[in-house]
């Protein structure tokens, strides 16, 4: 938008007496952000009722992105820079006395998701907006987002994350717009004419609020609406006469008991715990939100049969998988659909995409549970699934009474989430190549020879804009003086960096740039945890949720045996090295706390040792989120990407990572086949198992730990430091982990690719020794990255399953 700075300021100190009733000197940076925003909001507030009103007058196809985690993280400067009014931000609020950059740190992130799923669905609402898709998210406003995480004596302790204190600026209430959630009670039938019924009486009613927020896109004046919902008591009242008699406590009982439905995000990464209030969480959001892109709907005034020409509903994983049912639900008891009519606008509205093969994440629930909590939902599963089975009695003529038990949705008195998911939808998806090819020919393979066309794939990407222009400015501006600005709308184009690969000059400059940013970053952690690290040093870093399959251990026992050789000499002559951790561990799964102790067990010791003349220092920086993130992958010089290979879906850090310069050290897992592509081999540090040798190992059980770790010294050693007395923590804190790669035969072949993982590691301190081909090799990576922009993911899931058209919006401000 169009705005000079003394317009801007101007319309500033409105803002601030409007918000504060204060003099702009007095305000405190809390009231001065406030004031901020709600001007933001000003400013936006234009576009998003034209861009509404467009999709009205044209009937626009509407997506609605279904999701249990959105994980935006902050909205300031993303939204200053999609309307590209940064700089003039910035300048006005100078002449002020007010730094933008204390404005920024007051925002608090919006942390409602655990890690790279909730991230994506944050990352395609940019996308979505940036593309000019008609593109709206749908989720859950939890009063607390996922926890915050302090380390206390090496430990993680959790606390509540409380973001709404302060209260969130950039969200509308909007209670006119409340619909109700139905619980519990039972389903009656009667006949209406020649036509059974079904009533679903006696039920809990429940009042869902929506709070949408208006997600820019970049310099294109479009605002979609994301909109997440909150549980309320349905005439948020308490028991006054309970009340009245002295019995305080009880009187509220029941408005917390809806409340606590929106009160917590679950705090698990990739699985599921099965508890009621999780499938609450499910059911409400997604039958909030369907009840509402009903109301949008009958506003078109176009025929129920057409349905699903006009919307199409995505959902993220199969956690608002309820969607099919619900969907028939409304088609069939509200819209007098006949069963075959709703179920062809089901299955042609909704489409899914899968995010994890690990099978402890794959969501089943108990029908019993089920039937009590949503009984007319159940009955609408239950016959879903009983045509189900009929239909693959026809494909396999009767022939294979196994496969059909095991394709089917309710299987030993358990609903299949993603069995319904896959039935009720006409798309689903991957994230990555591999982890297509897998679903393909391994965990979904029964479903793919039956329906061969429903599956695809689409690679995860980033919001470029975030962590190239938002999170290194110093790259972003040195790129455009190279190349120009046409990255920025279209981020293949810093394929034209690929000419100054050999040029010395760019060379230096993105040395330079990369040297500051690491300067900031150790300042920050010499600021926050008083520990001094070299930017000289080689920045390598791990950050991501803690879980045994991305393997952090792996990490820190090579971080072990780089100490033991720096100990034996400590004149060896390696390049100096940080290794910087960083992920938050499911609160219950201890064997990944113990390795967050273990990490900073070995920090400790390692900083506080100068006899090895700090050629190594170890960092664990707390609370990792989109926030911290965008402060270290500027400064990475190596990203670690060393999942088992075949385990983590696709990754969005290592894409992150590459595009600020970094250099993969790479298992061929996930998307990180796809960056090598990209880059070539020669341009990406590549070790270990790969998913068929796994593969392999897992059926014919011929992997054994114990002899491996018995024949080869270097592993026997770090194995056994964890427990014999070698760490200054008691002997028994990392029996858990010894256990998990001895006992129990090391499901993730830790000790398997850890010779590997060394040779891997060794090679990355060759090549930074030698900085023409380093800078070569990081420069290749940013000129590579532009392919993984999520504005291009999103032009697929766009073009090939939803089917929208997309038409950028033409006003201006
Ligand atoms: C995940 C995958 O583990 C991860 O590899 C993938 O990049 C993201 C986004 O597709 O999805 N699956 C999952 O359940 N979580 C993930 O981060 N939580």
């Amino acid at each position: 938008m169009k705005l000079s700075v003394s317009e801007f300021k101007e319309d500033y100190i409105a803002a601030i007496k409007g918000t504060s009733a204060r003099q702009i000197e007095d305000t405190t940076p809390l009231e001065r952000y406030n004031a901020l925003g709600e001007l933001m909001k000003d400013y936006i507030g234009n576009l998003w009722a034209n861009t509404n009103k467009t999709y009205r007058e044209e009937h626009s196809k509407q997506v609605y992105y279904f999701s249990m985690e959105f994980l935006t993280g902050k909205f300031l400067e993303n939204n200053l820079t999609n309307l590209s009014i940064y700089d003039v931000v910035e300048q006005g609020l100078k002449e002020l006395g007010i730094s933008l950059d204390v404005l920024a740190e007051v925002e608090v992130d919006q942390g409602l998701g655990n890690g790279g799923l909730g991230r994506l669905a944050a990352c395609f609402m940019d996308a979505m907006s940036s593309t000019s898709i008609p593109g709206h998210g749908c989720g859950i406003r939890y009063k607390n987002g996922l926890f915050e995480q302090r380390i206390i004596d090496g430990y993680q302790v959790e606390f509540p994350d409380r973001w709404l204190v302060n209260n969130n600026v950039w969200e509308y209430k909007r209670p006119n717009k409340a619909v109700i959630v139905k619980f519990n009670g039972r389903v009656d039938t009667y006949m209406d004419g020649d036509t059974l019924k079904f009533a679903h009486v006696d039920y809990d009613a429940v009042r869902a609020v929506p709070y949408d927020t208006p997600i820019l896109g970049f310099e294109n004046n479009t605002v979609n609406t994301l909109r997440l919902w909150s549980a309320e008591e349905i005439d948020d009242i308490f028991d006054f006469e309970n009340f009245s008699r002295g019995n305080y406590l009880s009187a509220f009982e029941k408005k917390h008991s809806v409340e606590i439905i929106t009160q917590i995000l679950y705090p698990n990464d990739a699985y599921e715990e099965g508890k009621l209030l999780r499938l609450k969480q499910e059911y409400f959001f997604v039958s909030a939100g369907i009840q509402s892109i009903f109301t949008t709907f009958k506003k078109m005034g176009v025929p129920i049969e057409q349905f699903s020409e006009h919307i199409a509903m995505h959902i993220n994983d199969t956690h608002p998988a309820l969607a099919v049912p619900e969907l028939m639900r409304i088609l069939l008891d509200e819209e007098g659909l006949d069963w075959d009519m709703a179920w062809k606008i089901t299955t042609s509205c909704i489409s899914y995409t899968n995010h994890t093969i690990m099978s402890e994440a794959l969501e089943k629930w108990p029908h019993f549970m089920m039937r009590d909590l949503l009984p007319r939902i159940t009955m609408i599963i239950d016959e879903i699934n009983r045509r189900f089975i009929e239909s693959l009695k026809y494909v396999y003529l009767y022939t294979d009474e196994e496969k059909i038990h095991n394709m089917a949705i309710i299987k030993d008195g358990m609903v299949k989430m993603a069995h319904l998911a896959i039935v009720g939808s006409h798309s689903v998806n991957g994230v990555a190549k591999l982890h297509t090819e897998i679903l393909k020919t391994k965990e979904l393979k029964d479903f793919y020879n039956i329906y061969p066309t429903k599956f695809n794939n689409k690679t995860n990407g980033i919001m470029h804009r975030h962590w190239l222009l938002n999170a290194n400015p110093d790259l972003t501006d040195y790129v455009e003086g190279l190349i120009g600005d046409g990255f920025k709308k279209n981020p293949i184009v810093l394929r034209d960096l690929l000419k100054y690969r050999d040029d010395k000059v760019v060379q230096n400059a993105l040395f330079d740039i990369k040297h500051k940013n690491k300067e900031n970053l150790a300042k920050f952690i010499y600021e926050k945890q008083g520990v001094k690290i070299d930017p000289y040093s080689i920045f390598d870093m791990q950050a991501k949720r803690i879980h045994e399959y991305k393997r952090q251990h792996l990490n820190i026992l090579h971080v072990l045996s780089l100490y033991n050789k720096l100990k034996a000499n400590p004149n060896l002559d390696i390049p100096p090295r940080t290794f910087i951790f960083a992920g938050k561990s499911a609160p219950s799964y201890y064997v990944a706390k113990q390795i967050i102790k273990l990490i900073t067990t070995v920090a400790d010791m390692i900083n506080n040792d100068t006899s090895i003349k700090n050629k190594l220092k170890v960092v664990f920086l707390p609370n990792y989120g989109v926030s911290l993130a965008s402060k270290m992958i500027p400064a990475a010089d190596v990203s670690e990407q060393i999942s088992t290979a075949s385990k983590e879906a696709s990754g969005t850090g290592n894409m992150k990572f590459m595009m600020n310069g970094a250099i993969t050290l790479a298992t061929l897992d996930g998307a990180n086949i796809e960056i090598m592509n990209e880059v070539g081999e020669n341009n990406i540090v590549l070790f270990g198992l790969k998913d068929q040798e796994v593969f392999k190992y897992y059926q014919d059980g011929s992997y054994n730990a114990y002899e491996l770790y018995n024949t080869t010294p270097a592993i026997k050693q770090v194995v056994d430091q964890l427990v014999n007395g070698f760490l200054p923590a008691a002997k028994e804190e990392f029996a858990p982990i010894v256990d998990r790669l001895l006992r129990f035969n090391d499901e993730f072949f830790v000790l398997k690719d850890f010779e590997s993982y060394c040779d891997a590691q060794e090679r990355i301190g060759l090549y930074y020794r030698d900085k023409p081909h380093w800078m070569k090799m990081s420069l290749t990576n940013i000129a590579c990255s532009g392919v993984f922009s999520a504005d291009y993911t999103i032009e697929k899931y766009a073009s090939s399953i939803w089917n929208i058209n997309r038409k950028p919006l033409d006003f201006k401000l």
